[in-house]
């Protein structure tokens, strides 16, 4: 990692850029020649800087985009695929889904600023974010069965969790590729936002998040991931033991007083 100022930090990986700037970390997919497709060496890039950001106190959330103007991530890189016998297929679709699940459980807000194309793995790579933006032209889809394939990386899984069972097995097995309008209207992005402000609109997103109390951010996450996987009962008690360990910290100290004193709280994460 090399320091380039005092105010960011950049770090050289092969297939991805990754920049701290204040308490944002940007991962930005860059192999805009095959529009950002996933090959076996951009997962593991992904994976370090989501471990990093993950490990870095000073990190608070992170923007996940593709670079160039035409791709956030148009999904597995098909020359590799192509090459893959199903053993290794297996493996790596398996890499990518606890890749995926390291981002969905980091415990700290992920956006994907999504900039144009998102299909096969792209698609289900936003799907892991904690929330979606778009651009007008952003495109979304979950073409796998145009190739012979079934949605690797968690796309039969996440979408109709995401968006119903209909919706997605429409998508799933139509291939169809979605405007963002249409994306927002199932449900699948949160926000649509012209192309010229979508980091901006990310990180106002994130700042307004940053002014809340980290640990009940933290296990708000925890408690909806967590508690979407079991049954509503098991969600309910982990709800009640998060609340529980809340209502235990600095922070809510800080925070019901600063209401009742009818002024700004002063979180500092305890
Ligand atoms: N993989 C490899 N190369 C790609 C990919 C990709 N997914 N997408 C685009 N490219 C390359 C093209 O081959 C082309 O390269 P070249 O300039 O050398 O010909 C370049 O990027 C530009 O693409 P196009 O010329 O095709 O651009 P268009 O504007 O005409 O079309 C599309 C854009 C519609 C996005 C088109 O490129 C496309 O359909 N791409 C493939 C999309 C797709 O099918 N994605 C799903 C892949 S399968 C998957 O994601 C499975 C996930 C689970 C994986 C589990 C682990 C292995």
């Amino acid at each position: 990692m090399t320091a380039m100022t005092a105010a960011a930090t950049v770090s050289a990986l092969e297939n991805v850029l990754y920049e701290k700037k204040g308490a944002i970390a940007y991962v930005t997919v860059n192999r805009p020649k095959v529009l950002n497709a996933l090959n076996q060496g951009t997962w593991e890039n992904l994976r370090s800087a989501f471990e990093d950001a993950g490990d870095d106190p000073a990190v608070r959330g992170v923007i996940l985009t593709g670079a160039g103007d035409k791709a956030f991530i148009a999904g597995a890189d098909i020359g590799e695929l192509t090459h893959l016998t199903g053993v290794e297929a297996e493996k790596s679709s398996s890499y990518g889904q606890e890749v995926l699940n390291l981002i969905e459980n980091l415990g700290k807000p992920v956006i994907a600023a999504v900039n144009g194309y998102a299909l096969g793995g792209g698609c289900e790579t936003a799907m892991a974010c904690t929330i979606r933006v778009a651009s007008e032209s952003a495109k979304f889809g979950q073409p796998e069965v145009r190739l012979g394939l079934v949605p690797g990386s968690g796309g039969t899984q996440r979408l109709p969790r995401l968006i119903g069972r209909g919706r997605a097995l429409q998508l799933i097995l139509s291939g169809a590729i979605i405007e963002a309008q249409e994306a927002y209207r199932l449900g699948l992005v949160n926000e649509v936002v012209p192309t010229t402000d979508l980091i901006t609109r990310a990180e106002a997103i994130l700042q307004q998040i940053f002014s809340n109390a980290p640990l009940a951010v933290k296990f708000s996450l925890d408690a909806v991931n967590k508690g979407l996987e079991t049954s509503l009962a098991g969600g309910l008690t982990l709800e009640a033991s998060l609340f529980g360990l809340c209502a235990g910290t600095e922070d809510k100290k800080e925070g019901t007083a600063a209401f009742l004193e009818k002024r700004a709280p002063q979180f500092q994460g305890r």
